[in-house]
């Protein structure tokens, strides 16, 4: 694997699955393989799962890790070719990138989307920023338009946790405070296109994704409907995508209640979290045994290793 970036990153999905889900029996099994490599963690933006699964990953495979939260403590950076850099912007991605590059083997950079101006979002500017003048791989930590580690580690846990071989999972939207990204849904929804299941999307009228990333999904405006015989309810808030990064509602009606759980086939719950206790999900819901989301958190390890362990394999 050269990048990764997207999903479709991944040449054969299932068998990368099944070699992660291998690789849970002997994590240090390559400690070898990344021997006297060095990665490079640059957050623009915070992160808990993704930081240290991402770290532990690389120790598993015997590589070095740097971390830098540049959001806070690296020069502001400009994005556009040819600008006159007298405003707040102190560095080019040009050198930053390259620079960067002298000192990591691999670099993983995490940007969400400010939901502000979509076609600014679009253009990724910041991953696609290292992934033009960086001379290493990149890994997508989570950009404006997705983020496929945790989508990785979601269709990981799905496939340790089905009882069918084509489950129905269920990804609903749930009320939240703020307005969040795309990433996480857009990379889920890319997902589940890719694996045998009854896939349905339930959200409020208004907070349709991305059309080319739904693409024919079953979109259900009716969230109870949605629920029933669900194997899987994936939760994850967003904010509008056609009024862009607007919040459009904010009442409790859509949050994933116990009454509502009952809807379904005893479906495992799932959330990439951080999760907002009773306001996307109750207290009784996430505490429930049908909670599978510390399970999902700890394949955040797994799905790193596997894409740094193709990484390292091709740069070897
Ligand atoms: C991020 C998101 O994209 O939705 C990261 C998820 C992995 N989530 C948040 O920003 C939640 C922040 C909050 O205040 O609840």
């Amino acid at each position: 694997m050269n990048n990764f970036i997207n999903i479709s990153d991944v040449k054969d999905i299932q068998k990368t699955i099944e070699e992660a889900i291998d690789l849970k029996g002997n994590p240090t099994k390559h400690k070898g393989l990344g021997k006297h490599k060095t990665l490079g963690l640059l957050f623009f933006n915070p992160s808990l799962r993704t930081r240290l699964s991402t770290q532990k990953a690389a120790i598993n495979l015997g590589m070095d890790v740097m971390v830098m939260n540049f959001g806070s403590d690296g020069w502001a950076l400009e994005f556009e070719d040819g600008t006159v850099m007298k405003d707040s912007n102190s560095e080019h991605i040009k050198e930053a990138a390259q620079v960067v590059s002298q000192y990591c083997d691999v670099i993983a950079v995490r940007a969400f989307a400010k939901l502000k101006d979509r076609e600014k979002d679009c253009q990724d500017e910041v991953i696609n920023g290292f992934l033009k003048y960086a001379n290493v791989p990149i890994i997508n930590m989570e950009s404006a338009k997705g983020h496929p580690l945790q989508a990785l580690a979601d269709a990981i846990t799905i496939e340790e946790f089905k009882a069918l071989k084509k489950p129905k999972v269920v990804l609903s939207w749930a009320p939240h405070p703020k307005a969040l990204p795309h990433a996480v849904a857009n990379s889920f929804i890319e997902m589940m296109q890719l694996q045998e299941a009854n896939f349905v999307i339930t959200h409020p009228k208004g907070y349709e994704l991305d059309s080319e990333i739904t693409k024919k999904a079953s979109i259900e405006y009716n969230q109870d409907k949605a629920f029933q015989n669900a194997d899987f309810i994936y939760v994850k808030n967003w904010s509008a995508y056609k009024k862009y990064g607007e919040i459009l509602k904010t009442d409790a009606d859509w949050m994933i209640t116990t009454h509502k759980m009952k809807l379904t086939n005893n479906a495992k719950f799932m959330h990439c979290l951080p999760v907002r206790r009773n306001v996307v999900v109750a207290d009784d819901v996430l505490d429930s045994q049908n909670s599978i989301v510390i399970a999902q958190a700890n394949n955040r390890t797994f799905s790193a290793q596997i894409v740094l362990k193709k990484i390292l394999e091709n740069i070897k």
